[in-house]
């Protein structure tokens, strides 16, 4: 395709203008991955989730950026030599290539310096992945909720007063026990499930997850949380939420993003109006659970809210919900209830039927 519209050049072997515009090529590329690494920065730093809501959110944001840090000091160094050097040593009919055969000194430092700093930076992460994850759960004290998920949504149980949660199999799936919780356990009597998350502000929340079909992830990436839900295992993360919904919607930070987004929006809602179109609701923010393993067909749309109250409005808001088991005795009371207000209707069809095989049998 090169070659279209010009004097066929088949040869195979570079000559000097070739690799003059190879070399200068190289540094073509190295101003553009520098100017677009900056640009990016400007343009779309400010978009990064920041401001953890968890306790132990500022240890992984440390992590990453320390991460961030080295990845960004190490690249600059390296790029800028890789494609110095492609430049300096490009092709030359009049050099000759220098045959080397290995230096020990060299070898060695570029072996051990990468091999201290990814070892250090293992053990941090170590230290911090252990620290994130220990939960004594007989010793601390922390409230057991279940999040359960399906293709495709969410939802959640909580373990009530015992704060033990009830056992709970597939085969036990059964009209409102979309759980398929064992409701002759003892300790399922109080549980209770619910599809909006609420959890108390500076409480720490020991999750337990499952899934009914395929492996789904829980991400709650406010509080810097995730963790596969694998069908057949119970797979765990604890956190303690810092900061209420209200309190997370207050910060600056989020209060211009949402200020932004809904600039955005006035925006599309004024073209939808003008083509005859309803407008966009204003966005507030909430805190979300997100699925972030690709689930399936709808798995962009598996989300659950997440609400984090104050102590005293969580309590009062989950003494409200119903348990499960008083949830399935309502569901049998009402389908053991005679039919509604359609029932005389019927009756009223069946008699007259009735009626007609009568005269039937009285013409014949
Ligand atoms: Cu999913």
């Amino acid at each position: 395709m090169t070659q279209v519209g010009q004097a066929a050049n088949n040869v195979q072997v570079a000559n000097d203008k070739d690799n003059n515009v190879q070399g200068y090529l190289m540094f073509g590329f190295l101003a553009f991955i520098y100017i677009f690494t900056i640009y990016g920065l400007f343009a779309w730093g400010h978009l990064v989730l920041d401001n953890p809501a968890s306790e132990h959110g500022k240890d992984v944001d440390r992590l990453m950026n320390i991460t961030w840090v080295l990845i960004f000091i190490v690249q600059a160094i390296t790029q800028v030599l890789l494609h110095y050097f492609a430049f300096k040593y490009r092709g030359n009919k009049d050099r000759k290539a220098l045959y080397f055969a290995d230096n020990d000194r060299l070898e060695f430092i570029w072996s051990v310096i990468p091999a201290v700093v990814l070892a250090g930076l293992i053990l941090y992460g170590l230290y911090a992945w252990t620290n994130i994850m220990f939960v004594n759960e007989k010793e601390e004290d922390v409230i057991v909720i279940e999040l359960y998920a399906k293709q495709f949504a969410w939802e959640a149980r909580y373990s009530g007063e015992d704060n033990v949660l009830g056992k709970a199999n597939v085969r036990y799936i059964e009209g409102v026990n979309t759980l398929g919780v064992d409701l002759a356990d003892p300790n399922a009597q109080d549980d209770k499930v619910v599809t909006e998350l609420h959890i108390p502000k500076g409480k720490k929340v020991l999750f337990k997850m499952r899934s009914q079909d395929v492996l789904h992830s829980a991400y709650m990436p406010h509080f810097r949380a995730q963790m596969n839900c694998v069908p057949g295992m119970v797979t765990q993360f604890a956190f303690t939420p810092t900061l209420t919904t209200e309190e997370y919607r207050a910060t600056k930070k989020m209060s211009e993003k949402v200020a932004n987004i809904n600039h955005e929006r006035a925006k599309r809602s004024a073209a939808l109006i003008a083509k005859g179109e309803s407008p966009l609701d204003p966005y507030t923010f909430d805190y979300l659970l997100l699925c972030n393993k690709i689930c399936g067909a709808s798995h962009y749309n598996m989300q659950m809210k997440i609400v984090v109250d104050t102590p005293e409005d969580y309590k009062k808001w989950l003494s409200e919900k119903p348990t499960l088991v008083e949830a399935v005795k309502a569901e049998k009371a009402s389908k053991e209830e005679p039919q509604g207000p359609s029932s005389p209707v019927t009756k009223d069809t069946s008699s007259v039927a009735v009626d007609t095989t009568k005269v039937v049998a009285a013409v014949k």
